[in-house]
């Protein structure tokens, strides 16, 4: 390999490592839907996270938060990430969440989702 293109590969392998952020894939229940009340909530990533610097908060209408748990690790996927519920009635919920993916960026994001009556 010539110098010149090691030095274009090194440079587009670092770019792409600097880029491989956690960022929301997956949500359960979806961004937007309306839903049954869920027990939990369940968002997949694009990267591995570190779960102890990672964070899901379910707030009601009011700012209140019915997170029954600290967001937890789901079994099998480094990727995901899961908080428990207490019962819900019908109404919007917003869900904060900040991932951390084992390269220790930190990402976060929030949307919302209903509960039908
Ligand atoms: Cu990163």
């Amino acid at each position: 390999m010539s110098r010149r293109l090691g030095l274009a590969v090194a440079f587009a392998l670092t770019a792409s490592q600097a880029l491989a952020h956690a960022h929301l894939k997956t949500a359960s229940p979806a961004d937007g839907a309306t839903v049954d009340p869920p027990a939990e909530i369940i968002l997949g990533f694009t990267e591995e996270l570190e779960v102890k610097l990672s964070s899901i908060t379910v707030k009601d209408a009011r700012g209140d938060a019915v997170s029954a748990a600290p967001a937890e690790a789901v079994s099998g996927d480094r990727k995901a990430l899961k908080v428990r519920l207490k019962p819900v009635p019908a109404g919007t919920y917003s869900v904060e969440w900040a991932a951390t993916s084992v390269d220790t960026h930190r990402v976060t994001g929030q949307y919302r989702f209903t509960v039908r009556p």
